[in-house]
């Protein structure tokens, strides 16, 4: 699998998704940054799709528990296929087809409406259980939040999950240690999430999720894996893009043309010198 190539989808989805969130004026940076290397590895090599036929019965899902990452999900989305990369430049404006949190009836692409947190863990377990329930050899990947795994609900569907042996699972905490105010650790600790899946019968990964090829490999562990698996990326809110992580409020902000388009050059710098390596 050739990094250089993995990297430059990430930066490009990167890119794609801040200029969405300035053409809104403002928008939830954090936590769509820390996914864009996740992204580019699921939809350019993981994923078993076809943006010309979105609906198609056995393909794998894909789901965006911390629904309000939306933005990244659609630059994603737009980076393989799915719709025109104009249509970015509607996020959140009224009548839009890319609402700030996912809408399964809105987009094409997106397979679950998520937005409340917690329950896209459970409804994706659900669409697990669904798939094998019709002798379908897919694979759901459902991405959740690190503050989001302080939902009850979360726990519910890990466990049933794991009583279920649904191997079809692949569950993705997105461990950027920050939630909607603060850190994780500071407001409700997770402890340790390694252990916590393994008790509850799940597979566990890691990943750099700043690393391309390292989430690949893991997913790919994940896919194989005879349980339901987690895999706990280790990322940083903000991630990739200066002005937010700069920022010590990143969740939500609000991001200027002006912002957008610095931290566009930065990235650009920092693809050529990736690339001269
Ligand atoms: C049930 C529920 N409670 C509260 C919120 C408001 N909310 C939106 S994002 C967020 C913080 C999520 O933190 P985390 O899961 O760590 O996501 P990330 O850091 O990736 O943004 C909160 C509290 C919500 N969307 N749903
Ligand atoms: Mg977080």
């Amino acid at each position: 699998m050739d990094r250089h190539e993995m990297k430059k989808a990430a930066e490009e989805i990167r890119k794609m998704t801040i200029s969405a969130i300035a053409e809104a004026g403002y928008g939830h940076i954090g936590g769509s940054m820390s996914i864009c290397e996740l992204l580019a590895v699921l939809y350019g090599y993981i994923l078993k799709i076809d943006p010309s036929c979105p609906q198609k019965e056995d393909r794998d899902r894909l789901i965006l528990s911390k629904g309000h990452c939306g933005p990244a999900l659609y630059a994603a989305l737009a980076w393989k296929g799915y719709f025109d990369r104009e249509l970015l430049k509607t996020l959140n404006q009224n009548d839009t087809r890319l609402p700030s949190h996912c809408d399964r009836l809105k987009t094409p692409g997106v397979d679950l409406s998520t937005g409340s947190l917690g329950q896209g863990v459970s409804l994706g377990i659900g669409v697990a259980l669904g798939c094998k329930m019709r002798g379908m050899k897919n694979h759901v990947y459902i991405i959740v939040g690190d503050g989001e795994m302080q939902e009850g609900q979360v726990w519910e569907g890990i466990q049933f999950a794991a009583h279920r042996r649904l191997d079809n699972v692949v569950l993705i905490v997105d461990d950027n240690k920050r939630q909607l105010d603060g850190w994780v650790a500071d407001i409700c600790n997770s402890f340790d999430l390694a252990q916590k899946f393994s008790a509850f019968g799940f597979t566990v990964f890691h990943a750099d999720g700043k690393d391309c090829g390292e989430i690949y490999d893991a997913l790919i562990m994940a896919r194989e894996a005879e349980k339901p698996a987690a895999v706990l990326l280790d990322t940083e809110k903000g991630q990739g893009c200066s002005f937010a992580e700069a920022a010590d409020f990143n969740h939500y902000m609000v991001v200027d043309h002006e912002m957008a388009a610095e931290a566009i050059r930065e990235i650009d710098r920092r693809m050529e010198e990736e690339l001269k390596k």
